[in-house]
């Protein structure tokens, strides 16, 4: 009790963001988090500016809070960036979004590779633009026997399709022989999903007051803590990150455990 009661003493008065680091990595760091980055289009309108202001102020980010990411000692960071139901959008918002990637590498590709990043990505990225698609292989490739961060990017990503994909695959490997009905279950499942190289996600972060999952990573996210914010992405800042956490450790002593 004593101890309980010293932690939320401490708490209380760091307002400071250095001491509230300090103290999160005192605690389980959630190995992999997610989020959902919405409400780039709703700062860009509040300012009476055009949509892809606000992308382009959401990609940066996106810079400020793998940094923070990184030095949290967060292992994996999945970053919903375009689903496949935004093709819908305007042409002329979406060819914007699509030179975000290379915007993106091209000033902070040689801070990821120093850092010891390895960017990966999710979803079906082989109906990107050529040229993202170019700039995100590029960074996969030079990123790839990095051993720190794991920068995951899902990109024309959607859960069904993730998931219907996988059936059709187990389905032709049954038929194939290669494996027997009686050898599916959940874990065999989760090898065939494009995250078979990642565990779940412990914490998942949506901002800008959406209270939904929106197709993003639904089997992944079966016992994922959920923190929702008010927060318009590109106003996501590194204390929104740290109260983020902060919230999933109070989770974590509350529940977790004995
Ligand atoms: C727009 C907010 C970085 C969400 C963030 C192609 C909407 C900014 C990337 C990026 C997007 C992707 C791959 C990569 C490096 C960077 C990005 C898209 C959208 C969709 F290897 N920001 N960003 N990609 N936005």
């Amino acid at each position: 009790m004593f101890n309980k009661l010293m932690f939320w003493k401490k708490r209380a008065v760091s307002s400071n963001l250095q001491e509230r680091m300090a103290l999160l990595k005192q605690q389980s760091i959630p190995e992999h988090v997610a989020i959902i980055m919405d409400g780039n289009g709703r700062w860009a309108s509040k300012r009476k500016l055009p949509r892809i202001a606000g992308h382009h102020e959401g990609m940066k980010c996106v810079k400020r809070i793998t940094k923070l990411a990184d030095e949290l000692g967060v292992k994996a960071l999945t970053l919903y960036a375009f689903s496949t139901e935004n093709w819908k959008r305007p042409k002329k918002e979406v060819e914007y979004i699509m030179s975000l990637p290379e915007q993106f590498l091209g000033t902070f590709l040689p801070e990821l590779i120093e850092k010891n990043v390895r960017v990966t990505s999710i979803g079906y990225t082989k109906q990107l633009p050529p040229h993202t698609l170019k700039a995100l292989e590029d960074a996969i490739e030079k990123t790839k026997n990095n051993t720190g961060l794991i920068l995951n990017f899902a990109l024309n990503y959607g859960s069904r399709s993730e998931i219907v994909q996988a059936v059709k695959n187990i389905v032709n490997d049954c038929e194939g022989k290669k494996i027997d009905v009686d050898d599916i279950t959940p874990d065999l499942f989760s090898t065939y999903l494009m995250t078979s190289n990642l565990s779940d996600p412990d914490l998942l972060i949506r901002t800008s007051g959406e209270i939904r999952i929106s197709n993003f990573m639904m089997w992944q996210l079966a016992y994922t803590e959920l923190w929702f914010t008010d927060v318009l992405w590109p106003d996501f800042k590194e204390e929104h990150l740290v109260e983020a956490i902060e919230v999933f450790q109070n989770r974590q002593r509350r529940f977790g455990g004995v």
